[in-house]
């Protein structure tokens, strides 16, 4: 119970927050106090990631690659019409939370999945949450949405509200004082930190509200790429006759797809990479067997004209005459579709010899996984103690403000500028030129943006100042450089914007120097 409750705090800046909200709380309503509490709370969680995205578009699909299991129910079934959220936990469970805050434990269906129907009523149900002995989640929770766009409003709202777009209007009537949070601060605690969005061919209208009222809600001040993530999924699916210059190469098609898609949803996320999640899920989750691979060396073996033939479209792969049986066909089709097929073909027709476990790797490479997991790293690993501690004040804000108390609302104000003032803090005004640079809002030339985006999206020092491996003496000596070049860009030769954010760039490379002067190891 100890360990998880206390929990560990992402950095330096959320110890900072934390801190705050202990020193606060006898000072606020027993209300208020309460949403402090689960400030506090979520603050030594790991970084609550949603999936978000258009139902359909293989977000549960994509949820299990991550996590390396296939457990979230995919397709149809009730449990995807819910939100989910899989964090760590020492012995696997499900537990079923109603929206009256009773829990109940749920079995594991036979095949280790959630199941897809809970023989409870649906609409009492707030949402699961699933705990997971595997390792992924111990930094990260990940939280499967039903999606936006379905023809089921429920779904719809519950996923609005996990994501912070459902909010009222902040009117509270009542002048009785209650411990219980109002819906609105619950939503505002309540809330994912960074999201992972899921887009597939085409984008709409309300992907982008949906990402601009993520960003609203959880930080204390516009945000954008520095806490939300795209892919573009199922990139097997483009045909590449449709995108000039592809080549007639799927992956290509997907990547240059992909680069129009960022163009689109700029400034709320970086860039976005293409994946193909339902190869991912077969290859991390251990759906992909060896009775798989084996099946995979008949179909290897088919003449070529009728290999070309069955690759045309899924009923022709299945319908064909031919003496791999069609159910052996159809699991596969499940598990790779056609573009998953021939590229195993492809890597078995190169190596015939390849064994089963080679195969799942090279499907796995082909699914483009390793870069969205590379790019969670980068991303929300490494400014996990930002991120949280952003998304800690902005509750806290909230919940100042929901207070309606004047004296409440000006003594959480006082200590947060505080707060702000101190040189952990910088921090979050990194984060935040980072994102007006990023998303365009500042514009600056590409080579200082790049260097911007280096600086402030790196944890380690030498990365941060993009030479890894130099020595201590010379890192030192280059930061200070930099230092001087931004201020003086800051003063010189900037506009308001540009200078602003060089202010920013200018502070961050001074506080690398600072600590790389002292003694490796120690502080003075
Ligand atoms: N071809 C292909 N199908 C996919 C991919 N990812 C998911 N799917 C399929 O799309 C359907 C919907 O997936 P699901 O994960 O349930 O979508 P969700 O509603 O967003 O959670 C399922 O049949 C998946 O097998 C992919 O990368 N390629
Ligand atoms: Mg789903």
């Amino acid at each position: 119970m100890t360990a998880t409750e206390k929990g560990r705090l992402a950095g330096p800046l959320s110890t900072s927050v934390a801190n705050l909200c202990r020193r606060l709380q006898p000072q606020v309503s027993p209300r208020t106090a309460a949403g402090f509490g689960e400030v506090l709370r979520r603050l030594g969680a790991p970084l609550q990631v949603a999936v978000a995205g258009r139902i359909k578009s293989g977000k549960s699909t994509l949820v299990n690659a991550l996590i390396g299991r296939r457990v979230a129910p995919t397709d149809i079934g009730e449990c995807t019409r819910l939100v989910t959220r899989f964090s760590y936990g020492t012995v696997d469970r499900i537990e079923v939370v109603f929206t009256d805050g009773r829990k109940q434990v749920l079995p594991f269906a036979p095949d280790g999945m959630i199941p897809a129907e809970l023989g409870v009523d649906v609409d009492d149900v707030s949402h699961i949450e699933a705990y997971l002995t595997n390792a992924v989640l111990q930094d990260m929770t990940v939280i499967d949405t039903p999606g936006l766009g379905s023809l089921d409003a429920a779904s719809v709202s519950r996923t609005e509200q996990l994501l912070g777009a459902s909010r009222g209007d902040g009117e509270s009537d009542d002048g009785e004082p209650s411990d219980e949070l109002d819906e609105v601060s619950r939503s505002a605690v309540a809330g994912a930190e960074a999201v992972l969005y899921v887009v597939t061919q085409g984008i709409r209208a309300d992907d982008q509200q949906a990402l601009a009222a993520f960003t609203a809600a959880t930080a204390s001040r516009e945000a954008g790429p520095v806490n939300a993530i795209a892919v573009l999924n199922k990139a097997d699916t483009i045909a590449p006759e449709s995108v000039d210059g592809s080549d007639g190469d799927v992956w290509r098609a997907a990547t240059m797809l992909a680069q129009r898609q960022a163009a689109l949803l700029k400034p709320r996320v970086a860039d976005v990479l293409p994946v193909i999640g339902l190869v991912a899920e077969s290859a991390e989750s251990g759906q992909f067997t060896s009775a798989d691979a084996e099946a995979l060396g008949r179909v290897a073996a088919l003449d070529d004209e009728v290999l070309e033939m069955m690759l045309i479209s899924a009923d022709m792969f299945t319908s064909w005459e031919c003496d791999v049986p069609a159910g052996v066909r159809v699991r596969l089709l499940e598990k790779l579709d056609l573009f998953g097929i021939r590229s195993a073909v492809d890597a078995i027709r190169a190596e015939p010899d390849i064994t089963a476990g080679a195969l799942r790797r090279r499907l796995l490479d082909v699914s483009g996984l390793a870069a969205v997991r590379a790019r969670l790293n980068t991303v929300f690993a490494a400014r996990a103690d930002g991120i949280k501690a952003a998304a800690a004040l902005a509750s806290i804000t909230a919940l100042a403000h929901a207070s309606g108390d004047q004296a409440e609302r000006q003594r959480v104000h006082d200590a947060i500028e505080v707060l702000l003032a101190k040189p952990e803090a910088h921090q979050l005004r990194l984060l935040e030129a980072l994102t007006l640079v990023a998303s365009g809002a500042v514009e600056m030339p590409e080579d200082l943006a790049e260097e911007v985006l280096r600086v402030g999206s790196n944890a380690d020092l030498a990365a941060q100042l993009g030479k890894p491996g130099g020595s201590r003496a010379d890192l030192a000596t280059y930061a200070l450089e930099r230092a001087g070049w931004w201020r003086s860009f800051a003063s010189f030769g900037a506009t308001p914007a540009q200078s602003r954010v060089a202010h920013v760039v200018h502070r961050a490379y001074f506080l690398i120097w600072q600590q790389l002067r002292e003694p490796a190891g120690g502080r003075r």
